[in-house]
């Protein structure tokens, strides 16, 4: 195998003066930087695999929103979470090993972390649109052979399709069995579980679904299929923005990025007002409602709004299912949460609110803690996930009457519903639809649920983003020294007040944060963070 491995890394050398790291949503970069990293990527999964007794890990080449000249590649652990927080390290070691020391590199992690060389190694792959994948999946290729791992590649997939499957793969014959080890499996799963929530319930008026032009265009076409098949059209679904033969339109003036940061829809929509729009973004794994008010403009129903929405449904339903008292029901956001959504939650809904740093991995794992945990982040991030308690009493309760039998079951739906395995923009679509159907609201009575601060956002550039160390789940720095009490006396002199400073996971860049009672107040608290940031970032 060394001499395999060292040929093939010979086809995937490392730019010498480039230095890589496993950030919050894997590597991702300019396409053209990526070959050597992928290969080693392909390394780093076989011996994920061989370390856990050869279970299937998952690939994904993907750069999300990024512009089409980016990609980038994640990996995906056995229940189809998040790679495990010391691997990043490690993949990340090993994507910076210089050509010469890679091998030694290799078996050293090898020897660390006691992996069998003998056991065999499994590994699924997809990836999304971008014309620079076919390359990359190469070099996947050569490490996955080199390291005589057994591999699949499932072409063109979601990012959320690539998770699902990681779980179905590794629990397929087993009493957790997450469906059938098909793409197909997937859309029959949700078709389904659909049809069973919906009840033959309608949503008022149809929805246009922005893809991106992204891989969730050709999915949602699919997936249109199968609820066609079921239902006769509950949910009326408009496709935009699904053209993936012109490389250059992904995310371009389109996708959840776009809307969310540009507070406006895409151009090429023509939903009239008060229709209901969505956005996916370019690996469909994010997702974010809108529609336009004729009297308020523009208004964005994102992650904190699908969140909120969420919460509440299923809250009524545990209630009237009668296990409101068993089930531990709760909320979990980042301090991008706008304060407006975290106070309904706990005032108005009653439910607890817990607050994670930024990156689906942190929100999931706290959200795991719940029965019933909802998680999203502002930016359309986000699922539920229920724990093995709350799937058992979905199943096992009995019901003492008609309204309670029927809460039951609008409970299991959901569970097949929704993608437990990370944020899936197609299933929190379907999720969405059918609370909307159940209550039978337009987008105009969902966004009346509480009115958001209003609030600023700011890219600070700095010199060294590292200077900045945060505590209290990102809502506090405590380097540079002093900054934050300085935050803080801007802070008490707004009403409603709240604001915080963190360094980018993903660029070389500050983020500041500001919110307020008034549209005034947020942008001139925002802009004042932003310049103590800029002062302390400056020739450090
Ligand atoms: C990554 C994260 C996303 C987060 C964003 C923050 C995943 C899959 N993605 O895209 O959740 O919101 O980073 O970016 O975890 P920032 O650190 O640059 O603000
Ligand atoms: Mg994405």
């Amino acid at each position: 195998m060394d001499g395999k491995i060292l040929a093939a890394s010979s086809k995937h050398t490392k730019p010498v003066d480039r230095v890589f790291q496993y950030g919050t949503a894997g590597f991702r970069m300019k396409a053209n930087l990526l070959d050597s990293v992928v290969f080693r990527v392909g390394l780093v999964a076989a011996l994920r695999s061989r370390k856990l007794g050869g279970q299937t890990i998952g690939v994904m080449i993907t750069a999300s929103h990024n512009p089409p000249e980016d990609n980038g590649v994640k990996l995906v652990d056995p229940m189809g979470e998040m790679l495990e927080n010391s691997w990043e390290a490690y993949s990340t070691e090993l994507a910076n090993a210089r050509d010469e020391d890679l091998l030694k590199v290799y078996k050293s992690l090898e020897e660390k972390l006691k992996i069998n060389g003998e056991t065999t190694a499994r590994v699924i792959y997809a990836r999304d649109t971008r014309a620079s994948g076919p390359a990359l999946v190469r070099a996947l290729v050569d490490a996955l052979d080199a390291t005589g791992t057994e591999y699949t590649d499932y072409k063109l997939l979601t990012t959320p399709q690539l998770h699902y499957l990681t779980r179905c793969t590794n629990t397929e014959g087993t009493p957790q069995s997450y469906g059938d080890v098909s793409e197909k499996g997937y859309y029959e799963k949700l078709s389904e579980a659909f049809v069973r929530a919906m009840k033959g319930k309608k949503t008022v008026g149809a929805v246009t679904v922005d893809c991106a032009n992204g891989v969730g265009g050709p999915k949602l076409h699919e997936l249109v299929k199968y609820l066609k098949k079921g239902s006769e059209g509950g949910v009326d679904i408009k496709i935009i923005n699904d053209d993936v033969l012109k490389a250059e339109s992904l995310n371009h003036e389109c996708g959840a990025d776009f809307v969310k940061t540009k507070q406006r829809a895409p151009p090429t929509s023509k939903a009239g007002n008060n229709e209901r729009c969505c956005s996916l973004d370019g690996d469909a794994d994010r997702i974010i409602y809108y529609f336009n008010d004729p009297e308020h403009g523009f208004r964005l129903l994102d992650g904190d709004k699908i969140a909120t929405l969420a919460a509440s449904f299923i809250g009524d339903l545990a209630r009237e299912a009668r296990l409101a008292e068993e089930l531990k029901i709760g909320v979990v956001q980042t301090a991008y949460a706008n304060g407006a959504s975290t106070k309904y939650v706990e005032k108005s809904l009653g439910l607890p609110v817990v607050c994670t740093p930024t990156g689906v991995k942190w929100l999931h794992h706290a959200a795991t803690k719940f029965d019933v945990g909802v998680y999203f982040e502002a930016n359309g991030h986000g699922t539920v996930v229920f724990s093995p308690q709350a799937l058992k009493a979905f199943h096992t309760k009995e019901p003492e009457s008609p309204a309670q039998a029927a809460a039951l079951n609008t409970l299991r739906a959901l569970a097949d519903l929704i993608n437990q395995t990370v944020g899936d923009a197609l299933s929190d679509m379907l999720l969405v639809e059918t609370i909307l159907a159940h209550k039978a609201w337009t987008p105009r009575e969902w966004d009346l649920t509480y009115v958001d601060l209003p609030n600023r956002l700011v890219r600070v550039e700095v010199k060294n983003r590292n200077l900045f160390k945060t505590t209290d789940a990102e809502r506090k720095l405590v380097e540079p020294q002093g900054l934050q009490e300085q935050i803080d006396a801007l802070v008490s002199k707004v009403r409603d007040g709240r604001s915080f400073a963190r360094a980018s996971g993903t660029e070389d860049a500050v983020r500041v944060y500001a919110e307020a009672v008034t549209r005034g107040e947020a942008d001139d608290l925002a802009s004042k963070v932003a310049g103590l940031c800029r002062q302390e970032g400056v020739g450090s």
